[in-house]
């Protein structure tokens, strides 16, 4: 008997997560996605076996084009393609509002909609990252409502949350352990039993509470990490080290002195210009929010609070070190043409979600500077950009990298410094050799590098 799998929402998770059910002997897989203008186009793609993810994603195009050609994975716009589904995989975007307050709009649309369309039996999973509580107490009771079923008893329910990294999603998925949090034992034998058939890797059963506070918790974790290491390097910076050589040195150290083998690498993360993406700039405040909904007392989560504030104002530092090289040079931000190298969060991808050059921009903008952004991979972006290098370029006053893409480590740094009006380079995340940007005859600036 064939399985019917529906994932909605085709994004860095949904995409990814279809096409390898639809790889699995016996599946089909549906993909569920609305015909928005920043997304309705990927539909068609899809359809025609094409890859819409950009940037480097290895296996991917490869896999939708055999599953797509195999006629186990379509995508459609309806949502009523849920009814006889054996599963329904939610994996639609759960940002945060202005008041770092979780925007739900889409989750509980999708809901509303699954929940009319349920069979009996089918098994929900919610794999968007959401505030812990929300499974249990925004999830259960509408799908409830409006299936006029049981939870647990009717049908069943899980938050299996994803571990995916641009530019390893197809690996992320397959060979990362998965935790699998049911909202009761049932609910999780059947998570299991469904992630078992891509998942390479253990899978850790739980409850469904556990599993939210988990996630978000991993991504804190993570943040909190960087925070650490942005601190250090403005340390760095006003004693005149280098916070990369300091964190190598620091990474050198076994985790248990005492049994080197238990751990052997001590982890300080790298610093950098800032800190983006879908995950790690709103897990911090889905974690604070599940505490003030549904904690049984409250208290302000202060190092994830000053840690999410240190992070945010990388790319205001990174502004100041600009000014500083422009004092120099007897120039002042307004009027500056700043070519800001890089719009995507990470390097070698096109995904821009919550990108630290937003800000740059925005604030280069409002400081009477001139921004102009380039990105050689990025397809789609709310601000103006280019991606043609020489716009950006040819008569800047200074270059910001803020992105590690690999076409800007292979730029030639003497026809660089030729295209300029101002030799000054602000490097965000440590791409270039401080020395030889000086050589080339650049005024030279590095978040953790301070001057050379
Ligand atoms: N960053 C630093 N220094 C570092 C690492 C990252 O400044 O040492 C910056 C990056 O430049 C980027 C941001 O942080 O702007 C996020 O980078 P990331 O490498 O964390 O990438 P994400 O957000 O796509 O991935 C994270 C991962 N979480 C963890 O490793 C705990 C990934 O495993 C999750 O699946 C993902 O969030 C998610 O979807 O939750």
């Amino acid at each position: 008997m064939t399985r019917k799998i529906v994932v909605i929402g085709m994004g860095y998770v949904g995409i990814p997560v279809s096409a390898l059910f639809a790889d699995v002997k016996g599946f089909t897989v549906v993909g569920v996605q609305r015909m928005s203008k920043r997304s309705g186009w990927k539909i068609d793609w899809l359809n025609q076996g094409k890859n819409p993810i950009g940037g480097d994603e290895p296996g991917l195009s490869e896999l939708i084009a055999r599953v797509s050609k195999r006629g186990t994975f379509k995508v459609v716009e309806d949502i009523a393609v849920c009814r006889g589904a054996n599963a329904v995989l939610i994996d639609v975007q759960t940002p945060i509002g202005q008041n770092r307050i979780p925007n739900y709009e889409s989750l509980r649309e999708v809901a509303e909609e699954v929940g009319k369309h349920l069979s009996p039996g089918t098994l929900v999973v919610v794999e968007s990252t959401v505030a812990p509580g929300t499974t249990d107490n925004l999830v259960k009771p509408l799908l409830e409502r409006v299936s006029h079923m049981k939870a647990g008893k009717d049908f069943f329910l899980a938050f299996c949350y994803e571990r995916v990294m641009v530019g390893r999603l197809i690996k992320n998925i397959v060979e990362l352990p998965r935790i699998i949090g049911g909202i009761d034992d049932e609910s999780t034998k059947r998570a299991t039993e469904l992630y078992g058939h891509i998942v390479k890797a253990k899978l850790y059963p739980t409850d469904a509470l556990t599993a939210e506070v988990a996630k978000v918790v991993e991504n804190t974790y993570r943040d909190v990490n960087i925070a650490f290491s942005n601190e250090v390097a403005l340390i760095c910076e006003s004693l005149g080290v280098d916070a990369y050589k300091v964190r190598d040195l620091v990474n050198t150290l076994p985790n248990d002195p005492s049994n080197p083998a238990s751990n052997p690498i001590r982890n300080m993360l790298f610093p950098g210009g800032g800190v983006g993406g879908h995950c790690l700039p709103k897990d911090s405040w889905l974690l604070k929010y599940g505490l003030d909904t549904y904690g049984r007392f409250r208290f302000l989560p202060k190092v994830m609070v000053d840690s999410r504030e240190m992070n945010d104002s990388m790319p205001g530092h990174v502004i100041d070190l600009l000014e500083d090289a422009l004092k120099e040079h007897g120039k002042k931000l307004k009027g500056a043409k700043v070519a800001i190298l890089g719009v995507a969060f990470l390097e070698n991808c096109d995904d821009t979600r919550n990108t630290p050059s937003t800000t740059l921009y925005e604030e280069l903008e409002k400081r009477g500077a001139k921004p102009v952004l380039h990105d050689p991979i990025v397809r789609v972006f709310d601000l103006p950009f280019t991606r043609n290098i020489e716009e950006a370029l040819n008569g800047a006053d200074a270059i910001i990298l803020s992105t590690k893409h690999r076409e800007y480590l292979r730029l030639n740094l003497i026809e660089l410094r030729n295209k300029l009006a101002t030799p000054i380079l602000i490097d965000g995340r440590n791409a270039y050799d401080a020395a030889e940007v000086a050589r080339a005859g650049f005024t030279y600036r590095g978040v953790g590098k301070g001057t050379c």
